[in-house]
């Protein structure tokens, strides 16, 4: 380093799905990075994971979008040529004019995703404002991560407000880490160091999952390998073992609860004689019955206990199955609104949002958003698992309409919606599609037009909190953005001059920082006598641990649950007046179609696609770094290996009758028979046989919504081969 060579230290985070939110001390020369600091301020520390150590690697990377383009080759063949701003702006906004007033604005479609957790500029949500503000849009239905649980929070407890924080974990005598992995695939930063302390402090833990996960290997007194897609069952024989053996906490069922006789006549096999018994839900799960009593007795028994339910179990056909049944058992033991319990429900922080225009085609989002119903809900949305059906098929299909326009930004959903190829296909159809992004995704790939949008640390903004660890992270500008790059508001800004409005009321970024910072209830006072902007974070962790539905359980004769009954339901009313065998009003186990009876077939294996310690999900793939740490492989067990004369790091090809993929072999122990693991957000990477060189999972998912809208990314059945080199 040059003496004279000035250093600025400017705090800022990267902003992606990645589970966490850290400070990353970015160390400017020259207007570069040089290096990439964390926090180390007092505890708890809001401490950097490996890929925000790597940011520099994703700021300067080759990916990275630098001017608006407009495609020059075949659609999809990634050729495309430079043009100028204006030249893209007007031509885009020509082409939504042009489709609305031909089609009609429902023929527009936005695909927004959570490829930035911006506050201001994140989630594609500048431009959706714009384009709902100038004459409407149809937009996407359905959190891809945690729709099941979503439905479940809504039905059981009537909210999404579900969250213990993590300190809260201390507390708990037993936890139950169901299909949940918090050292990997982060729920929260310091969740991890929680479950450490928890465990020190004499809890005992649980491993409830296919795979022998980090966490598990940790923290764990024991691993329940579970087959995948079959929790709803494991849980409901719990209930069996709890309700038969006279465990159940009929003090906190009779005041708290409703709709308990009707689940429990469903257990006890009252309604179809079929008790659901231990021994029932062993052949469905592969779990041993005597581990379901045992785990079931200490359930009811070592109290507090938390159950602890990851994502993945949910994201699943009739995930929310399982979202219900995790609830109903927490219910049923008394094990939530106290400390050291949970109610396993949705369990994020529901966050502040700027104020939004309201979409002209739909009745009203709330409603939309709501909504059990999902005929009524499809007749406005589309549903992640229905997209490339309903661009193929549009109006006759049963969709809102055909689908002209599609605008894609802060999304990747040709790599991380289900079925890529189907996608592929649907892709021909639309008459314009436009992609904003920071990198040249799979789908910017597929574009007309591409927009450049600017990164992180390229602008002011602050990380929507979800996991519930209470902080504020600020993210300065630490330096400017490649070639032509414009922040996602300003794009916003520039097209919505174009079509005739403005971009919330033309308030600067600084200004709607202020507004979102008062909504999140943080005074101005308060971030400057921390000087929380400049040190990069405003700690709010509270004395006492926050405990979701407290107050009702305290004084159930003062405070009711926000449900139609104002209990916790058991039995849902508003999902019995759906009429919908599916979507049964208590919590059931439903046999999916690439379930149980199906693994005797050609594809034998049951392919789980989990998040992963390098990725947040199709972000960070390209960072050379992290790849040469540990490359995309597709996890097997050693039987299934031997069976097949595979040894690890032999190259396989995993197939189904969707698609088909080459990808390394990971042979080991810590994966049940029967499952392999191909972690989720690899590129794409289709050579011209069609197969796939990146390792992406969703060349093989199944793309079928779950009847109550859970997307089903872990119930796909598989084969594997070993492949030539
Ligand atoms: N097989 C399988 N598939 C899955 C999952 C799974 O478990 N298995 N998980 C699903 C889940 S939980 C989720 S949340 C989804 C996530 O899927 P997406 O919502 O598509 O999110 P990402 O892949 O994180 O990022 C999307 C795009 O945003 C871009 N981006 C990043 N920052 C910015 C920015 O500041 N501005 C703009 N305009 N663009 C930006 C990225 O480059 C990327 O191309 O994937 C789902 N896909
Ligand atoms: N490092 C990192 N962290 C992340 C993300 C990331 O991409 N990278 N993404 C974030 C996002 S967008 C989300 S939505 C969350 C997702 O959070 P999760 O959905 O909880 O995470 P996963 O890694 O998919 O799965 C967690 C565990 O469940 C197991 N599992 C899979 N299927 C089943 C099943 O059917 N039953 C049972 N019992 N277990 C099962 C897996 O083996 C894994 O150990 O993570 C967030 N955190
Ligand atoms: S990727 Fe997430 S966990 Fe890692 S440093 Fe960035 S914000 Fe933190
Ligand atoms: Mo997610």
């Amino acid at each position: 380093m040059s003496r004279t060579t000035h250093t600025n230290i400017i705090p800022t985070s990267d902003c992606h799905d990645c589970g966490g939110r850290c400070v990353l001390n970015m160390h400017i020369e020259a207007g570069r990075i040089k290096r990439i600091e964390t926090d180390s301020s007092r505890l708890p520390q809001y401490r950097a994971c490996a890929k925000g150590r790597a940011y520099r690697q994703m700021v300067y990377a080759p990916e990275r979008l630098k001017y608006p383009m407009k495609r020059a080759g075949k659609r999809g063949s990634g050729q495309f040529t430079r043009i100028s701003w204006d030249e893209a702006l007007d031509t885009l906004a020509g082409e939504i004019k042009r489709v609305r007033e031909r089609y009609g604005p429902a023929s527009v479609l936005f695909l927004q995703g959570s490829g930035s957790l911006g506050a201001i500029n994140g989630g594609g949500e500048p431009v959706r404002h714009v384009l709902v503000k100038s004459g409407g849009c149809t937009t996407r239905w359905g959190s891809p991560s945690a729709e099941g649980s979503r439905f479940a929070s809504r039905a059981t407890y009537g909210t999404l407000a579900t969250a213990h924080s993590r300190d809260d974990i201390l507390n708990s005598r037993l936890i139950l880490m169901w299909g949940w992995n918090p050292a990997v695939s982060l729920h929260g930063v310091n969740t991890k160091v929680y479950l450490a302390r928890a465990k020190e402090a004499g809890a005992r833990i649980i491993s409830i999952d296919p795979r022998y996960n980090d966490t598990a290997a940790l923290l764990a007194d024991k691993w329940l390998p579970i087959r995948p897609s079959t929790d709803a069952a494991a849980l409901i024989a719990m209930a069996h073992t709890i309700i038969t053996r006279g465990l159940a906490d009929q003090h906190f069922i009779h005041l708290h609860t409703s709709g308990y006789e009707a689940w429990r006549a469903y257990i006890l096999g009252e309604e179809d004689s079929l008790p659901k018994t231990p021994e029932w839900a062993e052949t469905i799960t592969g779990l041993k019955s005597r581990d379901i009593i045992e785990t079931a007795v200490e359930y009811a028994t070592l109290k507090p206990a938390a159950l602890m339910t990851g994502y993945a179990p949910g994201r699943t056909a009739y995930g929310e199955q399982f979202h219900r049944a995790a609830a109903a058992l927490a219910a049923i033991t008394g094990n939530l609104g106290i400390p050291g319990g949970n109610p396993a429900g949705h369990g994020l922080l529901q966050g502040a949002r700027l104020p939004a225009p309201t979409n002209p085609v739909e009745p009203s989002a709330t409603a939309v958003d709501d909504s059990f119903d999902l005929t009524f809900r499809s007749r406005y949305r589309v549903h992640g698992a229905d997209l490339w059906r309903a661009i193929t098929e549009g109006k006759k299909g049963g969709h809102p309409a055909d689908f002209k326009l599609v605008y894609v930004a802060s999304s990747n959903p040709l790599n991380q919606m289900l079925n890529a190829n189907n996608g592929i296909k649907s892709l021909e159809k639309p008459e314009f599609i436009v992609v904003q992004d920071t990198y040249l995704s799979t789908t910017a790939r597929f574009a007309d037009l591409i927009l450049p949008a600017s990164g992180h640390v390229e602008h002011v903004d602050t990380y929507r909190p979800s996991y519930p660890e209470r902080y504020f992270i600020f993210i300065n500008k630490a330096v400017a953005p490649p070639g032509e790059c414009l922040s996602d508001t300003d794009i916003a800004r520039a097209l919505a001059k174009r079509l005739g409005t403005d971009y919330q009321g033309g308030k600067t970024d600084e200004a709607l920082l202020e507004e979102y910072l008062s909504l999140s209830g943080l005074t101005k006072d308060a971030i400057e006598k921390n000087g929380a902007r400049r040190i990069g974070i405003l700690k709010q962790e509270p004395d006492q641990p926050m405990i979701a539905f407290a107050g009702i359980i305290r004084h159930p004769e003062k405070e009711r649950f926000p449900t139609p009954s104002g209990r916790i339901e058991l039995y849902s009313s508003a999902i019995a007046g759906l009429k919908n065998p599916e979507i049964p009003p208590v919590p059931k186990y439903l046999e999916p179609a690439e379930g149980p009876a199906n693994v005797s077939g050609p594809y034998p294996i049951r392919l789980i696609s989990t998040h992963f310690w390098r990725r947040a999900n199709s972000c960070f793939d390209r960072a050379p770094w992290l790849k040469e740490i540990e490359p995309q492989a597709i996890m097997i067990s050693t039987a299934d290996a031997e069976k097949r004369g595979i040894r690890n790091g032999d190259l396989v090809r995993a197939f189904n009758s969707r698609g088909q993929m080459l990808i390394r072999a990971r042979v080991t122990e810590r994966i049940m028979p029967g499952v392999a693991d191909i972690s989720e957000g690899a590129w794409l990477e289709l050579d011209e046989n069609g197969v796939d060189r990146g390792g992406c999972p969703n060349v093989l998912t199944l793309d079928r919504p779950s009847p109550a809208g859970a997307y089903p990314y872990n119930t796909c059945l598989i084969e594997i081969e070993k492949a030539r080199e």
